[in-house]
């Protein structure tokens, strides 16, 4: 029997919680693979020190769980993230923010010593790209960026109705060539007026538990 894409996600979330770290500091993401992961974490036996949160949803999502919530500015550091991905390479880079919240994820995932991406198969793809990149960027600055953009040979679209944890815009970025992911990466935020790209290239996943139809496969 096929398994469907939410039991997948269940099966890369179930195993991601078996690197968890006892009595430790860890990051969560955002997104419906790492709200399964807070589920299977909160079911555990699994004692941690309390989790720094990359959206109100899993915030929220960790309150239900117990699972203490501590701010980004507590810590020097976190012993793992977890997160999910909307594309992902054999490099481990990432195509992310299909939930708005790369900027925080980004920033998260940073301050970890190992990055955890959980995924079902459909998110591994050999060539970033086909998703669209989201992009955060600053209101006022949102027409001029997107001009750029389009000289880089980007279709930007605004995400009506969306506003960042930060109180900024999301624009959403098809066309772009993604060959050289890193270059992208730098030369998108180096952009007056963006914010964060959610192209993780500069900063890939060190272990991806992808869940397939035939196992769940550990990819480093
Ligand atoms: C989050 O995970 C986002 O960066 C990414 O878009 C999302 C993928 O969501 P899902 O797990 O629901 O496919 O970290």
């Amino acid at each position: 029997m096929k398994k469907s894409q939410t039991e997948l996600k269940r099966l890369a979330a179930e195993k991601a919680v078996e690197f968890v770290p006892e009595n430790e500091y860890i990051g969560i993401g955002t997104g419906s693979t790492v709200n399964l992961f807070i589920e299977a974490l909160g079911k555990s036996s699994k004692q941690i020190k309390g989790a720094v949160a990359t959206s109100r949803e899993s915030a929220a999502l960790m309150a239900q769980y117990g699972i203490p919530e501590i701010h980004p500015n507590e810590v020097s550091s976190l012993a793992v993230y977890v997160d999910g991905a909307d594309e992902i390479n054999p490099l481990l880079q990432m195509i992310k923010g299909g939930g708005g919240a790369h900027l925080g994820e980004k920033i998260v995932a940073r301050l970890a010593q190992q990055f955890i991406c959980i995924a079902d198969e459909t998110k591994y793809v050999k060539r970033l790209g086909k998703f669209p990149v989201a992009m955060e960027v600053i209101p006022m600055a949102r027409s001029m960026v997107s001009r750029e953009l389009v000289k880089l040979g980007g279709q930007p679209e605004l995400r009506i109705g969306f506003k960042s944890l930060n109180g900024n815009e999301i624009v959403d970025v098809t066309g772009l060539d993604l060959s050289q992911p890193i270059a992208m990466e730098d030369k998108l935020n180096a952009i007056l007026g963006m914010v964060e790209n959610g192209i993780f290239a500069r900063d890939p996943a060190d272990l991806l538990i992808l869940a397939k139809q035939d196992g769940v496969e550990l990819i480093t």
